[in-house]
């Protein structure tokens, strides 16, 4: 298989080293996020090859993240610089239960620039996938036209399309818009990757197999439910298939298990896995990500993985 296409906003994050209200803690931890930046971690740790298209600015937030993305064996060629606005950044706080939470500082970013024009410029010849999510497109009225030309183009080039709906109701200007932009988005994607709360919000959908059913009659290939540490559900409109997930004993924060769900998902359908290996690699590596503050650095290896797997029990 060729290269995977992820477009999006990566932020610097500066996580709390201590619990309570995030104007008053007074450590705070650095590292890089980004729904899309996550998954390309998940892919390259995977030995897939992910090329990460963004915008950042010539400043500390925008260095840290290049960085990361060199360190890290992330292809940069579709990296480009708006030195007219600044790198988006986010804080996260410190829990010892539930979601952290998050604020961020990101409105009329780099990455809020991305365009039509700069999806429009992607030679298409060597990538075989493309993954977007549903934080692309509230971004600004230009990101909003590039997520969809990234389908457009993605299909028009018989690319895998994947998509998570990563639903973010803070930065959408409605509720409304959300909901049509990634109904319509969805149902043009190969694979479907939602949270049975995301389709919950979208279609008023009351369990997994509800949610997967909504997605599959608007247009979506496959459909897999993520149902949190009990396991996932894969639907292709004939076959459904439930894959339990993998125990840990704590959770350390939940921020990035989705986007490390995504990654084992993709890479084991890219390696020609079956649904249900699939399934599994994407449990694994969500589980793996929930034992990590940061949102990215605990994904795994094929070696870190395969001990993962070895040492720890399924959900009953
Ligand atoms: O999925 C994890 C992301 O939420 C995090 O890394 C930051 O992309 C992010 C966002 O916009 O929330």
């Amino acid at each position: 298989p060729g290269k995977v296409l992820l477009v999006g906003e990566a932020m610097a994050l500066f996580t709390a080293e201590q619990e309570g209200d995030l104007g008053a803690v007074e450590h705070f931890g650095a590292s890089v996020a980004g729904a899309e930046l996550n998954v390309c971690v998940g892919l390259a740790r995977m030995g897939q090859k992910p090329v990460y298209m963004t915008k950042l600015a010539h400043d500390p937030c925008g260095d840290r993240i290049r960085n990361f993305m060199e360190k890290n064996g992330i292809d940069t060629s579709l990296v480009s610089y708006d030195d007219s606005r600044l790198t988006g950044l986010m804080f996260k706080s410190k829990v010892s239960k539930g979601d952290p939470k998050t604020a961020y500082f990101r409105k009329g970013s780099a990455a809020s620039t991305l365009s039509p024009a700069d999806v429009d410029a992607v030679d298409f010849s060597d990538i075989s996938a493309v993954h977007l999510t549903g934080i692309l497109p509230p971004l600004s009225e230009t990101t909003l036209a590039a997520a969809k030309r990234l389908i457009v183009r993605a299909r028009e080039n018989g690319a895998f399309v994947s998509f998570d709906p990563n639903l973010r109701p803070a930065i959408w200007p409605s509720l409304d818009l959300m909901r049509k932009t990634l109904i319509e988005l969805a149902s043009q994607a190969d694979l479907v990757l939602p949270g049975g709360g995301e389709g919950h919000e979208l279609f008023g959908a009351e369990t997994i197999e509800d949610t997967a059913k909504a997605f599959i009659d608007n247009g979506a290939k496959l459909v897999v439910v993520k149902d949190g540490p009990k396991g996932a559900y894969a639907y292709d409109g004939k076959e459904s298939a439930y894959v339990p997930g993998f125990v840990v004993d704590h959770v350390v924060d939940t921020v990035g298990a989705g986007d490390g769900f995504a990654a084992g998902t993709i890479s084991a359908l890219m390696d020609g896995k079956t649904v249900a290996e699939a399934l599994e690699r994407g449990c694994a590596l969500g589980a793996i990500q929930t034992q990590f503050v940061s949102d990215n650095e605990g994904l795994p290896t094929p070696e870190e993985l395969a001990a993962f797997t070895a040492s720890h029990k399924r959900a009953e």
